[in-house]
């Protein structure tokens, strides 16, 4: 069996359910005996990034120390899951070149529409008030991946589903 773990990375607007789908491939990951950790930008914010903001310089920073990790835990069996909205093509991209064949872009393809419906945490509303600045999608860009592994749909698709299809992915590129 390859040593190799690999990084699932997830990208997408606030709202369009990077946690819950990483969640669940998470379990199910876990439950195939992988060895997983998540890496979800909220909690990394409360640790390895506290004190940093939404300027496109911290975003960058966080961005790169979370694909610092990924990196040092994938090179060593671990499945790694991004959970970040992590909203620059460039920066993604190097991610993607630091890890190679462990990183697999996946894009939540959520309309902002969609997220300020569904506005889970009350976030959107007060962006589209103004009492959040350089908010994604509202005031702050977000750039959409070009070519990702996959694309899931969150409006169409259950997240049950979208895990479905994240699983089959990884089953078929990492042959396990
Ligand atoms: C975007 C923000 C902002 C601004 C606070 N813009 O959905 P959430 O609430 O729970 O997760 C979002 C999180 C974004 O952190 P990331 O580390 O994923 O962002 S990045 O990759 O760009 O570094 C959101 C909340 O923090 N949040 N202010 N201005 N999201």
């Amino acid at each position: 069996r390859d040593a190799a773990g690999c990084t699932l990375w997830f990208t997408g607007l606030s709202g369009a359910g990077k946690s819950t789908v990483a969640a669940l491939v998470a379990r199910e990951l876990r439950e195939r005996g992988e060895r997983v950790e998540v890496l979800d930008g909220d909690v990394v914010r409360q640790h390895l990034s506290k004190g940093l903001g939404f300027s496109r310089e911290d975003r960058d920073t966080n961005i790169r120390r979370i694909a610092f990790v990924a990196d040092v835990l994938s090179r060593n069996g671990v499945c790694v899951l991004v959970a970040a909205i992590s909203p620059y093509r460039v920066t993604r991209d190097e991610a993607r070149e630091l890890m190679g064949e462990r990183f697999i872009e996946i894009y939540l393809r959520t309309s902002l529409d969609e997220c300020i419906r569904r506005d889970t945490k009350g976030l959107y509303e007060r962006a589209l008030r103004g009492e959040i600045g350089q908010f994604t999608g509202i005031s702050d860009p977000y750039e959409e991946p070009l070519a990702p592994e996959i694309a899931l749909d969150t409006e169409r698709e259950a997240p049950e589903e979208s895990a479905a299809r994240v699983l089959a992915l990884v089953a078929a590129r990492l042959g396990r």
